[in-house]
Formats: C-alpha cells, structure tokens, sequence
C-alpha cells in the first residue's frame, strides 16, 4: 500500500517545458501542470514557486502531507550543493543558481536538485525499464540529448556532481561549434533543437520544401515540421532524420564501448519521428559496436518527473524520510 505521507513534489524544467506533478511512491502523478518555459531566469524560479505552491495547496485540499520537493533541470548540477553550475544556450542566464536553497527558502519543504539527463536514468531505475538492471545508459531525445549512466544501480554523478552529459559527446572534431565549448557534439545534429536547425538552414538555402504547410520564416521549422515531411514522403526531411538516427548510433557505440552497459534506455519526444530515426539509430549500433547492447524505448512518459520525485526517497533518510521501496 502506497503511504500517502510519502507524497513528494516534483518538477522537471526542460529547455522547451515545464511540468510539475505530485508524485506517489508507486509512481503515480496525481496532479500535474505542463507550461512553455520562460525565457528568463526571474521567470523561470517565478514559475517554479508559483507551480510548486499549486501543488502544495491541491495535497493540502486532499488532506495528506509533502515529504519534499525534487528538481529535475537542464544543465550542469553540482548534486551535492544542490545548485545550476552552468547551462546552454537552451537555458539562457541559468547558470549559478542557488535552486535548492532558494526553493527550501520559499518552500520550506527539503529539497533536491540533478540534472534532467539523470533524474530521467534514476526514474528508469525506480519505475521503468531500468528496475531489473544493474548497468545501463539512459537517453532522453528532445529540445536537447539527456543522459544518465546508472553503474551498479547508482546514478553516475563524477567529482563535481555533473557526469552524464552525454548529449556534449562530439562527433566530429571539425564540426560546428556547440554552446557547451565543445566542437561537433552529438546533440547538434541528432536532437530536436539540433534537427530544427539543420532544417532551417536547408531551407533557406533552398534544399529542403515543406508542401504540407506554408513556412515563411525559418524559425517556423520544427522538428515536427521535418516528421510531417518525412511522413509524407519528402526524401531530404527523410534523409536528415535517418542521418540523425545513425549520429546518436555513433555516440551511443563509443560510450557502449567506454562503459559495456546491459542495455540503453532511450525516450523523448524526437522518438516520434518513428522508424526513420529509430531504424537507423539500432542499426549504427548493431553494425558498430564490438559487444552491442539492446536498445529498448523507454516505457516512462514522464522519467524526468519520477526520478525528480525519487530524488527525495533515495536521500530523504537524513530529514527522517523512510524510502518506500528499494530501487
Ligand atoms: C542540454 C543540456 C543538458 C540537458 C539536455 C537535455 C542545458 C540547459 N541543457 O544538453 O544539461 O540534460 O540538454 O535537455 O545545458 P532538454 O531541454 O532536452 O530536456
Ligand atoms: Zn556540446
């Protein structure tokens, strides 16, 4: 039986939403919000609070109690502080921001913080197709690429709390330059942000024609926009996802081949573009990688929100929190 007092908050902030949800220790999201994410970083900690205030007073309406708050954020988190180091341009100014303290300050409730990337691997260890594994890698395909590596079922966090950025694993060392510092990452030619862009300059330049819908500007181009065209026939839409697809393979095999995981975990929204991404991502892997790992899709529609929620059960023990199950 779930204990109602166990009851947490959660909160994931990705560069394109915002969501927050009252989370059980089954798993279960009993109230949820989902809104753009502000542009600015007064914005952003305003939304938050006022997200996380609607989610205390609707718990108080039913009569139970909040254990505590976790934080899922893009960005570098340094887990032990329990603050935003650094972030791309995909969170403008969201770099040293002191979010665990400032939120108890608001809150009063105990409160943890990570890194989406691995709240999404701690969710799949908690409730999704991480639960029977020991090593696994987690990826999150969305604005951005998310990861998290699990090794001997913790989340791998590295001497400064920020591992994982898995989505910062270059692909070419000449390539364009990424908001990270680094040349050539993954995430600029394989992620939803990255495909928009690589669209948007193939249409300008007059390569890429939508017939489904009618683009005046650039910034009109989705990632969406290119699934649609994909779908309906456009052979460069198609060949731009399919060359995404075989990117993320490439920098999947050389971290199978850096940490020889039991299995990758694979979710977001960019999965939806369907088998001309997913086919030849499998296939990259299958055909490259000395020792290939199965990739499985993750079976989460919120990993980032569970993982935010079990942030506080797996380290609640020092503010009296009893953890509900082990993961
Ligand atoms: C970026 C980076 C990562 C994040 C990933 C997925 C920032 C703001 N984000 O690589 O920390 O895990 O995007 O983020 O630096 P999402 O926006 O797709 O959820
Ligand atoms: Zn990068």
């Amino acid at each position: 039986m779930t204990d109602p007092d166990s009851w947490v908050l959660a909160v994931d902030l990705g560069g394109t939403r915002l969501r927050m949800a009252v989370v059980t220790p089954a798993g279960e999201l009993l109230y949820e919000e989902q809104h753009p994410t502000p542009k600015t970083r007064p914005d952003i900690l305003a939304q938050i609070w006022a997200l996380l205030d609607r989610g205390r007073d609707w718990v108080a309406a039913q009569g139970k109690g909040l254990r505590g708050i976790g934080i899922s954020t893009g960005g570098r988190v340094d887990f032990e502080r329990g603050e935003v180091v650094d972030a791309t341009a995909l969170l403008p100014d969201w770099r040293r921001v002191p979010l665990r303290d400032l939120t108890v300050e608001h809150l009063g409730l105990p409160t943890w913080v990570d890194n989406d990337g691995n709240c999404a691997a701690l969710g799949e260890l908690w409730f999704g197709a991480g639960q029977d594994c020991h090593h696994f890698l987690s990826v999150v395909v969305g604005t951005g690429i998310g990861g998290g590596v699990v090794l001997d079922r913790q989340v791998l966090r590295g001497v400064a709390g920020t591992a994982g950025e898995l989505g910062h694993i270059s692909v070419d060392y000449q390539g364009p330059v990424c908001p990270c510092g680094n040349w050539g990452c993954v995430e600029l030619f394989a992620s939803g942000s990255g495909l928009a862009n690589l669209a948007q300059t193939l249409w300008e330049a007059g390569v890429l024609q939508f017939t489904h819908k009618t683009i005046t500007s650039a910034t009109e181009i989705t990632a969406r926009e290119v699934g649609e065209a994909a779908r309906l026939g456009n052979p460069v839409a198609q060949d731009l996802i399919q060359r995404a697809g075989r990117i993320l393979g490439t920098a999947l095999t050389s971290l199978l081949h850096t940490l020889n995981p039991e299995r990758v975990i694979v979710g977001g929204t960019v999965l939806d573009l369907g088998e001309d991404y997913w086919q030849p991502l499998v296939n990259t892997v299958q055909s490259r990688a000395m020792a290939p790992a199965p990739l499985v899709r993750s079976p989460l529609r919120e990993a980032g929100l569970l993982g935010a929620a079990a942030l506080v059960w797996q380290n609640g023990a020092s503010e009296g929190i009893k953890p509900p199950q082990s993961p």
